[in-house]
């Protein structure tokens, strides 16, 4: 795409020529709100759509999209009150059973997520929390590998936009639930590392229900004019604040209803 180039000679090309070079460097940096100044949110988020093109066009598939900072434990971390969504390709996907790419990553973090696997296309406007869970077709304990390429994890909401929420991996478990046996709100989830729990939430944590969190993506989205396709899986945001990684360090997720889930940094 040719396009204007900001007084500092920023581009959403050259943002995103940036963020990739990060990724595949393993090198974290600086905000880009720091030297782009103009980085607004609908600019961020075509950082993020042109980001994931370019992964597209090297041979990743989109198969799904994520809900960040739905959570309050998340948004205190981070600072930032405010939802976002991004993207989730197939290159992402960490099968259950291995383990954590630390050398390939900068400084990844786990957080554990509801998940829901989409039986039905989505599209909003108008999406509520009880329209998004019947395009639901199965629920899955799910845990996300966040990758900030900011340093520290520091970052303000158009820097996040852009680096496509810091994704970087996630997995689910392999068997999952119809929503109607589930009181998603209810539902609990105890993080623990090494054996030991450090936190736990209920599905209430995100936006009152996962639901409401399917609902807000896919009424976000289709101001871009996108849809949540059939087959599509969609996290929905960190229940607890994410811990890190390290090599054989043992994080598990305990949910009530949903199963376990353990990853291990090598
Ligand atoms: C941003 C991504 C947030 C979540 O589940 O809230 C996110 C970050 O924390 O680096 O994935
Ligand atoms: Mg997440």
């Amino acid at each position: 795409m040719i396009e204007d180039a900001g007084p500092a000679g920023w581009t959403v090309e050259r943002a995103v020529t940036e963020l990739l070079d990060r990724e595949t460097g393993r090198r974290a940096g600086g905000r880009l709100t720091d030297r782009w100044t103009e980085l607004d949110l609908p600019t961020a988020y075509r950082v993020q759509d042109a980001l994931v093109r370019r992964k597209v066009e090297s041979g990743e598939t989109i198969v799904g999209v994520k809900l960040g900072l739905t959570s309050r434990a998340k948004q205190e971390r981070m600072g930032i009150a405010s939802p976002l969504t991004a993207w989730l390709t197939d290159v992402m996907v960490l099968p259950e059973g291995e383990p954590i790419p630390l050398g390939s990553l900068i400084h990844p973090r786990v957080e554990p997520e509801i998940v829901f696997v989409l039986g039905e296309r989505l599209a909003g406007p108008g999406v509520t929390a009880a329209s998004a869970l019947s395009a639901v077709a199965a629920v899955h304990a799910g845990f996300e590998v966040i990758d900030s390429r900011y340093t520290d994890f520091s970052f303000a909401l158009p820097d996040v936009v852009a680096d496509n929420a810091s994704s970087s991996r996630f997995l689910v478990s392999a068997s999952g639930l119809p929503p109607e046996r589930l009181d998603l709100a209810a539902e609990e989830c105890r993080l623990a590392i090494d054996g030991k729990v450090v936190d736990r939430a209920t599905g209430a944590a995100v936006q009152g229900h996962p639901a409401e969190a399917l609902a807000l993506a896919a009424n976000a989205l289709s101001e871009r004019g996108i849809a949540l396709e059939a087959g599509w899986t969609v996290l929905t945001g960190g229940l607890t604040d994410a811990v890190f990684a390290e090599p054989g360090r043992h994080i598990s997720a305990a949910f009530t209803h949903l199963g376990s889930l353990t990853v291990t940094g090598a």
